[in-house]
């Protein structure tokens, strides 16, 4: 069954937020854009203001709907994850201390750690936060443990 999920890109200024996975959950040591699974029947806009509120305590407003991606392992005809993409310049609040989930950092676009994140994030971030709508497909071996093939498409806002 496919995992329904979202991930948030948080701008401010030429920063962009992002967390470092606590090394025991799923994507763990990685750095990623907060975000996570959607309850039953809960809608991506909705999941995804939750979980960043969860993770962040940032309360998050104007989301830019910003495409898909698909993570395959090892079916490759059912994706594993679906993923819903969100950009934002919007946020109220106080950035949480509380790392349970994982610290947070705001980090210099130009300074993104793709070697730190998963594989996937250098071939489609990039077109995010130049504002390009992306849909994206990629393939993995058992248990993600390394990417093997990917189809990038991006749609000019
Ligand atoms: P739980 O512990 O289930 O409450 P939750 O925060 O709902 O956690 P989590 O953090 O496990 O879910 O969700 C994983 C997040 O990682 C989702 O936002 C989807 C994202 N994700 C999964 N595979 C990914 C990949 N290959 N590249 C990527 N993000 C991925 O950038």
């Amino acid at each position: 069954m496919t995992i329904l999920a979202t991930l948030c890109y948080i701008l401010n200024e030429d920063k962009i937020l992002l967390q470092k996975k606590s090394k025991e959950l799923f994507g763990g040591d990685k750095y990623n854009a907060p975000g996570g699974k959607l309850k039953p029947e809960e809608s991506p806009l909705i999941g995804v203001i939750r979980e960043v509120l969860e993770e962040t305590g940032l309360v998050v407003r104007n989301l830019q709907p910003m495409g898909k991606v698909y993570f395959y392992e090892p079916d490759w005809r059912t994706p594993s994850w679906e993923v819903y993409l969100f950009l934002t310049k919007d946020f109220q609040g106080e950035l949480k201390q509380d790392y349970r989930e994982g610290s947070l950092e705001w980090i210099a676009k130009k300074d993104i750690p793709y070697e730190q994140m998963w594989e996937d994030n250098k071939y489609f971030v990039p077109f995010i936060l130049e504002g390009d709508y992306v849909e994206g497909r990629f393939y993995f071996k058992p248990d993600f443990k390394e990417l093997i093939g990917f189809d990038v498409r991006k749609f000019t806002g």
